[in-house]
């Protein structure tokens, strides 16, 4: 019955510099098309999409933030209570590489997770159909740039010809998820602790007596 079946919801920002192709993966994704026209989000834009995961149901808020948003103040109320993360780039223009720290920092000084963790973010270099770019192209490089700035993992993606944009989401919400039970486990100790204090004080047993 689908009435028993288990829910999430995740918000996951899409965030990075103009024109780098946030809507158009989006667009990609949830609505299966594509357009060559660029026209800028103003302020941020909506998404959703449904996924059956197991026999689970994901549903994934897709919050596609402009990119002349960094300039704003605006951020940190947008990613309020986001859990998981892609900051994307254009393999064809550097500048929007050296933007993608930049981008991260900003989303680690706003936003931390119930157990102190930063959330789960994924790197996009994207409109690979258009350049094979040397940065990209040396993938242990991308490995450690990933590891050293807290990036789960990167992918060359296209929104063009439909690259790797299934495939990153599915890795987003498989780390998303570990993370979540990540932060349950963190939480119950705390919970069952003053128990455990009072059970070895249980020296008077008249104490116990109606
Ligand atoms: N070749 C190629 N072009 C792309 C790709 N993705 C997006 N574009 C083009 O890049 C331009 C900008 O794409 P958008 O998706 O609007 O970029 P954005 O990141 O949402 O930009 P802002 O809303 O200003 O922050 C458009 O003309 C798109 O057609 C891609 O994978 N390959
Ligand atoms: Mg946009």
């Amino acid at each position: 019955m689908q009435s028993s079946q288990k829910e999430h919801l995740y918000k996951i920002l899409v965030i990075g510099d103009l024109g780098v192709g946030k809507t158009s993966i989006i667009k990609r994704y949830v609505h299966q098309t594509y357009s060559t026209n660029y026209r800028a989000t103003i302020g941020v834009d909506f998404a959703l999409k449904v996924l059956n995961w197991d026999s689970e149901t994901v549903r994934l808020q897709l919050w596609d933030i402009a990119g002349q948003e960094r300039f704003g103040n605006m951020t940190r109320v947008y990613y309020r209570e986001a859990m998981g993360a892609f900051i994307v780039f254009d393999v064809t223009r550097p500048t929007t590489f050296e933007a993608v720290t930049k981008w991260k920092e900003d989303l680690d000084s706003k936003l931390t997770l119930a157990n102190g963790k930063s959330i789960t973010t994924v790197l996009l270099a994207n409109k690979c159909d258009q350049s094979k770019d040397i940065l990209v192209n040396n993938g242990l490089k991308m490995d450690q740039f990933c590891q050293e700035n807290g990036f789960v993992g990167w992918f060359e993606t296209s929104a063009k010809e439909n690259l790797n944009i299934n495939e990153a989401a599915n890795f987003l919400v498989k780390h998303i998820i570990a993370s979540e039970n990540d932060i349950l486990k963190s939480v119950v100790p705390d919970t069952i602790s003053p128990q455990l204090t009072t059970t070895t004080k249980m020296s008077c047993a008249a104490c116990f007596k109606p």
